[in-house]
């Protein structure tokens, strides 16, 4: 039997603290699905703490960090079986290394190279949104349809607290459930939209109290809990798959990094509040768990992170190594007809670029 806490107004947890809380399990996860879990948050994470190197090598432009979310991305993934549909914010820029897309692709992504762009269908990963919650109404599509087609695959789409003010998220989530869609709609709410924090975003108590308008159930997990945020998302997947429609996963965590390389959060962020939050982050409270179970050792934990290194060591090389893309592809595809200044402005950016593109 799972052992979780209940749902209600407290945060559904699954691991303990190793101290007064103990540890819960979650129902047919043996030794080998939670290793995969833990192989998943290392792989997110070093491509996450590699990222920001990258940056400021200049080797990718500007990033958006997603330290510290990791356990809501592998925990929902995990959860998924391969048919389902993936739609990711920036936030969850590298969710497809998880559906084996190769690095390049999403380092290529934040080179600003065409390369960069995926077939969706290939990993059923939608491109990366970046309009706040505009891809909640295109996920609430995917789903009905595959509904439609009698076919057995859910959607879910990633979006942040900041998003759930958005008409987008409203028209998605109203159509789902009319629908009855099999879609996930969670919810990262790490309390802030870029300096926006949760208290001027929203009066609601609770994100998840916005399900109660559409008709749809309302889950709150703790977002640092990868088996927590597992157990919620394979909920709500079976839910979706028996016809019963939408689920709203609120998985709580805090944004304990920049919003992106582009940011300094010393100009609104309580300092001591991220180092705190820093210290229960989701890779270690799951690496300690795994430890405490005797499934982790150091050995294996070694082994994992050194994989990892050297899967983003191949990526940043593979991405470096293609070819300058052509200049021109910035006008391309926007007009049938271009209008004649566009060749002027072509030739005025060959020439900045010293020829050396395209
Ligand atoms: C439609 C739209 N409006 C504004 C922005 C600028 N913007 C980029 S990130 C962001 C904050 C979003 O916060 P949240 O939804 O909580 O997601 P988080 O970044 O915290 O993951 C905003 C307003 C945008 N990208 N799209
Ligand atoms: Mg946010």
């Amino acid at each position: 039997m799972a052992q979780v806490l209940p749902a209600e107004r407290d945060l559904r947890r699954v691991i303990g603290d190793g101290d007064g809380v103990t540890d819960g399990e979650v129902e047919g996860l043996d030794e080998q699905p939670l290793l995969d879990l833990y192989r998943s948050l290392v792989l997110l994470r070093t491509y996450d703490e590699r990222s920001l190197v990258y940056h400021r090598q200049g080797r990718i432009g500007t990033y958006a960090i997603f330290w510290g979310h990791e356990a809501m991305q592998v925990g929902a993934v995990h959860a998924l079986e391969d048919e389902d549909w993936i739609f990711p914010s920036y936030r969850e820029s590298a969710i497809g290394l998880l559906r084996g897309m190769p690095p390049a692709t999403i380092l290529s992504w934040w080179r600003g190279h065409p390369a960069g762009w995926w077939n969706p269908a290939d990993y059923n990963v939608a491109s990366i949104c970046v309009p706040i919650g505009t891809h909640v109404p295109h996920a609430a599509g995917l789903a009905w349809g595959k509904k439609l087609d009698g076919e057995s695959a859910a959607a879910i789409a990633f979006f942040g607290d900041g998003a759930t003010s958005e008409g987008s998220f409203h028209e998605g989530a109203n159509f789902a459930a009319v629908m009855r869609a099999p879609l996930i709609l969670l919810c990262n709410n790490n309390q802030w939209a870029i300096s926006t924090p949760l208290s001027a975003q929203t009066a609601a108590e609770t994100l998840a109290d916005k399900a109660v308008g559409y008709g749809m159930p309302g889950v709150r997990v703790d977002g640092g809990d990868v088996l927590a945020v597992y157990e919620a998302v394979r909920d709500a997947a079976e839910r979706g798959r028996r016809g019963d429609g939408p689920t709203f996963v609120e998985a709580v965590t805090y944004r304990a990094a920049p919003h992106a390389t582009a940011d300094d959060p010393s100009a609104y962020i309580d300092p001591e509040r991220v180092e705190e939050e820093r210290g229960r982050e989701c890779v270690g409270r799951y690496d300690a768990y795994l430890r405490r179970l005797g499934v982790l050792s150091d050995d294996l934990a070694t082994e994992i992170k050194a994989e990892a290194a050297e899967v983003m060591r191949r990526g940043i090389a593979e991405a470096e190594t293609l070819p300058d893309p052509d200049p021109a592809l910035v006008f391309e595809w926007a007009y049938a007809e271009p209008p004649p200044s566009l060749a002027g402005d072509l030739a005025e950016l060959r020439r900045v670029l010293g020829g050396s593109l395209g």
